[in-house]
């Protein structure tokens, strides 16, 4: 049987490629975009929840919050590590990200200006993660489906712990209920923003789809992630931020506004300060961990010479 007539054969039986199988080069290389993607959103996004870790309200807080940024950490490990099993090297990934030439989500380009963005972050920002990974879980590439699952668990712990920090604020003094209602105003829109633009405007749905790497298309996604919130948000006792907001009874879905995809598109594209600002932090973490690498470098080396 010829490459392509196996790896077509595998896809067709939603059986998974594996590293070592033959895939097209398109499929590897789309791979290598989406895979480096999401681990460079992993540990940029550390940055607007980590920033507040020495400004947490309480030490039994401050220990879960920093729980939370190093498990993202970890997601960024488990998913370097799938995206080299594609054939590329880490530091050069780092590198694509430290120049700008690959992306990470737009969703980290907004700041985190008070402790309930912390919380909207967790409950909006990882609750849409968790919509878009649960299905990625299923992806036809089998190193990224698995690294997939652990990720998932945890972004379930993460989402958990924000929609309690919302609950406690929500269920606070008047001023507490105002920063939770002003984090989900804020964070609203770049929440459903995250699942990419819009399926008329995807460049990479239908591929992607159809060699199982996506399992629904961006506007699915947006929508049983909508659908999820609305009553989170009721619970709250907050309000979404979208007047065209209702329940469609024939559609058996909410309805929802328009987002600002100018905005979006500018967030993509990285510009503005706030977005040379996470590169800035991200290269100077990544300088002063040099001697980490050197270290465990050397480290390697000498226990390799021994053997
Ligand atoms: N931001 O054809 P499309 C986390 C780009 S981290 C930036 O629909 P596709 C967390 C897209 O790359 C979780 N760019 O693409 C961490 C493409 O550009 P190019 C992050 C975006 O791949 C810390 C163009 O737009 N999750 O949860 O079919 C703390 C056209 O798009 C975005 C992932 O990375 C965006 N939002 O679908 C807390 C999920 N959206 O390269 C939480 C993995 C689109 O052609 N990725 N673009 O120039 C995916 O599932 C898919 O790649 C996407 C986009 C759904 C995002």
């Amino acid at each position: 049987m010829e490459a392509q007539d196996r790896f077509d054969a595998i896809i067709a039986a939603d059986e998974r490629i594996e590293a070592d199988d033959w895939m097209p080069d398109d499929y590897r290389s789309t791979l290598i975009r989406q895979v480096a993607q999401h681990a460079h959103s992993e540990i940029i996004g550390m940055q607007p929840e980590g920033e507040w870790i020495p400004r947490a309200p309480s030490l039994r807080r401050k220990a879960i919050l920093t729980a939370k940024v190093q498990d993202e950490a970890g997601h960024g490990l488990y998913l370097y590590g799938a995206t080299e099993t594609l054939g590329v090297e880490r530091a050069d990934l780092l590198d694509l990200l430290h120049s700008r030439k690959q992306k990470y989500s737009s969703i980290f380009n907004y700041p985190a200006l008070t402790w309930a963005d912390v919380g909207a972050i967790g409950w909006l920002v990882d609750g849409a993660a968790i919509t878009n990974q649960v299905p990625l879980c299923r992806c036809s590439y089998g190193p990224y489906g698995r690294a997939m699952v652990r990720v998932c668990k945890e972004e379930s712990f993460h989402q958990r712990q924000g929609f309690q920090i919302m609950l406690t604020l929500a269920e606070g003094t008047d001023e507490q209920k105002a920063m939770a209602q002003g984090a989900l105003d804020r964070w609203w829109w770049p929440s459903i923003m995250m699942f990419g633009p819009p399926d008329t405007e995807s460049v990479h749905n239908a591929r992607n789809m159809a060699w199982g790497i996506k399992r629904y298309t961006n506007d699915e996604l947006r929508q049983n992630f909508v659908d999820m919130t609305i009553p989170q948000a009721e619970l709250l006792g907050l309000t979404m931020p979208d007047p065209d907001l209702r329940w469609n009874e024939e559609r058996g879905h909410y309805d929802y506004g328009e987002p600002d995809w100018e905005e979006f598109m500018q967030m993509v594209r990285g510009e503005g300060e706030m977005p040379a600002q996470r590169i800035r932090v991200r290269k100077s973490a990544h300088d002063d961990g040099a001697w980490v690498r050197e270290a465990a470098e050397a480290y390697a080396q000498k226990h390799e010479a021994a053997a």
